[in-house]
């Protein structure tokens, strides 16, 4: 059997987003939550072929387009990696928003994008970059210390910005892109330390001094399949965001640029309404690529190398 799947790709500050436009399982017209589970129990595999090798790598976050549940929205979509489902994906929904451009299905203003997370806005601006209002984001406990095997006890916030975030400042690392497997190492084993009371955490967040003019810190994110972050990662941003609003250490309406590892920068700013706080996130996004996967079974690895491949040949 072989199917295509019709993909276009774009980065958002260095993250790749892969959205599938065409040739994607239906998964029936639910509540996007609902749309997620069918997904995942009854076509990982086409998540896994996808994103993962050899069509794909760990960094990429695959979207997948559709009709929206929430009629007051343009458009749905459910966000994967290498290893599951994000329920939100600040990068990918700019990354989104560019591709939806692309097409010509927006042209400018505010389109509203359906997530698992909830509804979504998406601002086109003039000069081509893309503002999303991301869902409320918060600061679940705070100066959380976690005794993190061979590297001491560190601190940090968990929150909620679309992911569930670990924030650590206190950890001593340089953040260099040439220590990459290095951070990813010590990231690694924060989370695996810090799971043992918040088992929701799967994102880790570095915090430290930013290099780029204008920024005001620089951070290393430590996705949940162990890929790091390019991007200065949207949902890790706005729980930044509202753990330093907790602080009374940012107001609303003021500017916060997150560098990534890499360099590149997002803005930032909350908006707080009815006691809640909605990040805005504004980055550029470029269209790179447009193509048709082929899915073909005879391929040993058409979806994707992953681990059951490996027990499949031992
Ligand atoms: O930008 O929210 C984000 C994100 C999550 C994982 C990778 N990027």
């Amino acid at each position: 059997m072989s199917m295509r799947i019709r993909v276009i790709d774009s980065h958002t500050a260095g993250e790749p987003t892969r959205v599938i436009v065409a040739g994607a399982p239906d998964l029936g017209n639910g509540p996007m939550t609902e749309r997620l589970e069918r997904f995942r129990s009854e076509f990982d595999h086409i998540r896994s072929a996808v994103v993962n090798e050899p069509r794909g790598n760990d960094a990429i976050v695959g979207a997948l387009l559709c009709e929206p549940f929430d009629r007051s929205c343009q458009a749905g979509v459910i966000y994967f990696n290498n290893v599951g489902f994000l329920k939100m994906c600040g990068h990918g929904t700019i990354g989104l928003a560019t591709t939806l451009r692309h097409m010509g299905r927006i042209a400018g203003g505010t389109c509203r994008i359906d997530t698992v997370a909830g509804p979504v806005e998406a601002r086109l601006n003039a000069n081509g970059s893309v503002t999303i209002r991301n869902v409320a984001s918060y600061r679940k406990a705070a100066g959380v210390a976690v005794a993190v095997p061979g590297a001491g006890t560190v601190h940090g916030d968990v929150a909620w910005g679309g992911n569930w975030f670990f924030l650590v400042s206190d950890h001593g690392q340089e953040l260099a892109f040439e220590r990459l497997e290095e951070l990813t190492d010590y990231a690694w084993r924060i989370r695996q330390a810090v799971n043992v009371e918040h088992p929701e955490v799967d994102h880790i967040e570095l915090f430290g001094r930013a290099a780029a003019a204008g920024a005001h810190s620089r951070n290393f994110v430590l996705c949940p399949g162990k890929a790091y972050d390019r991007s200065p990662c949207g949902t890790g941003t706005s729980a930044k965001m509202a753990c330093l609003y907790a602080d009374g250490k940012l107001r609303a309406g003021e500017v916060w640029r997150q560098e990534s590892i890499v360099g590149s920068v997002f803005d930032g700013l909350v908006e707080v309404e009815d006691g809640k706080i909605y990040p805005h996130i504004t980055g550029f996004a470029h269209v790179n690529a447009e193509a048709d996967l082929i899915l073909d079974e005879r391929d040993p690895f058409c979806y994707g190398i992953q681990p059951s491949c490996a027990q499949a040949t031992t």
